[in-house]
């Protein structure tokens, strides 16, 4: 007799009595010779993710333990499906019941029927929550990574790949963090874009950093149309790769501290028909570290003008990148505590790539 296999299945159900085709589903499955339902995560309401008009979902996850194998039982699944009256009319129409294998022990299957890890599951709040309600320190076999983990990345939404938006990856955090020095080495060993902050180029940067505070809005607004210009969705190529130094809505941050308060109301005016321009990242890699450490790396590099960043101002900025990125929703957002990742270690470098490309096309 073949060792049992622990198995994870995600349930679904946006269509007529929902609450009871999910419970026939799983007394379906537990009726299954060679199927054992141990355990089920709470069953929540979810917005339709792909389309948004279509009816709410509810969503839950099963832990069963089965000596078939995913290919058997991934027919009986499509057999409770077919027996509950799901009829197949095109990919991802409403469903009365959809059954998806998404772990099956630690295997990684790709077949005609069938891929798992399913696809998607690491771009899904519906699935990571549901999974870590049953086992958090479940390990993703292919991206290598805790489902808790990966569930604390989307913040609570649910994604998509999609090949028609540029696939933008941006850095963020303070200054002298590494954000220049990890995208540089991303870049290359992704083969992509690299698109880097015009510090050096911005004519206004140095006398504003020299204390003329005049000189700030000249400033915030030549990195604002440096930025734009770069993230421009029409230039950035749909399905390509770039990665950036910085996140667009950092911007914010910044002239909050740099401008007045007469200068800051005409830049928050400004501020949306250039946010509108750029192109939304699809990944985040938000790197974090003490504002010490970071001081030391600014003070090592030596750049004139940052010889005014103290320790304050990056605690202050510290707080605002804390304050946009834990209400953040739009794309996943990979979290880095420097002080446990050496940039310079190739190793890690790789094992950040391997995290990457989970999220892009
Ligand atoms: N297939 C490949 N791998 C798997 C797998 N691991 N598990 C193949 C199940 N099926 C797998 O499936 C389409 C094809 O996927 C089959 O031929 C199967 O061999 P399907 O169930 O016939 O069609 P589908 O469900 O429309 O497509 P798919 O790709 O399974 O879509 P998903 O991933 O199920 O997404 N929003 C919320 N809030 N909650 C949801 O549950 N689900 C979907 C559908 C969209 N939006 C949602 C939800
Ligand atoms: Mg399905």
């Amino acid at each position: 007799m073949t060792k049992p296999t622990t198995a994870y299945i995600g349930l679904g159900s946006n269509l007529g009595d929902r609450d009871s085709a999910i419970k026939d589903a799983l007394v379906k499955l537990a009726e299954t010779e060679a199927i054992e339902v141990i355990r089920t995560s709470d069953v929540i309401e979810t917005p339709s993710l792909g389309d948004k008009d279509q009816p709410a979902y509810l969503n839950c996850v099963a832990q069963i333990s089965t000596s078939l194998s995913a290919e058997d039982l991934y027919k009986k699944m499509a057999d409770i499906e077919n027996t509950l009256g799901r009829v197949r009319t095109e990919k991802w129409s409403p469903r009365i019941i959809d059954l998806d294998l998404l772990l099956f022990g630690t295997e990684v299957i790709t077949s005609k029927n069938l891929t798992v890890p399913h696809s998607q599951m690491h771009l899904r709040s519906f699935v990571l929550e549901g999974l870590c309600q049953l086992d958090g320190q479940l390990v993703h076999p292919l991206v290598g990574t805790t489902v808790a983990e990966l569930a604390g990345r989307l913040n609570g939404a649910d994604f998509m790949l999609d090949s028609n938006r540029p696939q933008l990856i941006s850095i963020a955090g303070v200054i002298g963090v590494g954000k220049t020095t990890l995208a540089a080495k991303l870049s290359e060993l992704l083969g992509c874009k690299l698109l880097l902050e015009a510090y050096d180029t911005n004519p206004f940067l140095p006398q504003v950093y020299a204390g003329r505070k005049e000189m700030a809005l000249d400033s915030q607004l030549y990195f604002l149309t440096h930025r734009a210009e770069q993230l421009d969705h029409s230039v950035l190529v749909s399905g390509k790769m770039a990665i950036t130094d910085y996140i667009f809505d950092k911007e914010l941050i910044y002239a909050r501290q740099l401008l007045d308060e007469q200068q800051l109301k005409l830049y928050n005016k400004i501020y949306p028909w250039f946010s509108e321009i750029a192109a939304l990242p699809v990944l985040v890699i938000y790197l974090i570290d003490s504002p010490q450490n970071c001081l030391r790396r600014i003070q090592k590099r030596n750049r004139p003008y940052e010889r005014a960043v103290d320790e304050t101002f990056l605690e202050i900025l510290r707080a605002g990148y804390e304050q946009l990125l834990s209400g953040w929703r739009y794309c996943p957002v990979i979290r880095i505590k420097v002080s446990d990742f050496d940039l310079t270690d190739d190793s890690n470098i790789r094992y950040l790539s391997k995290q990457i490309r989970a999220y892009v096309t």
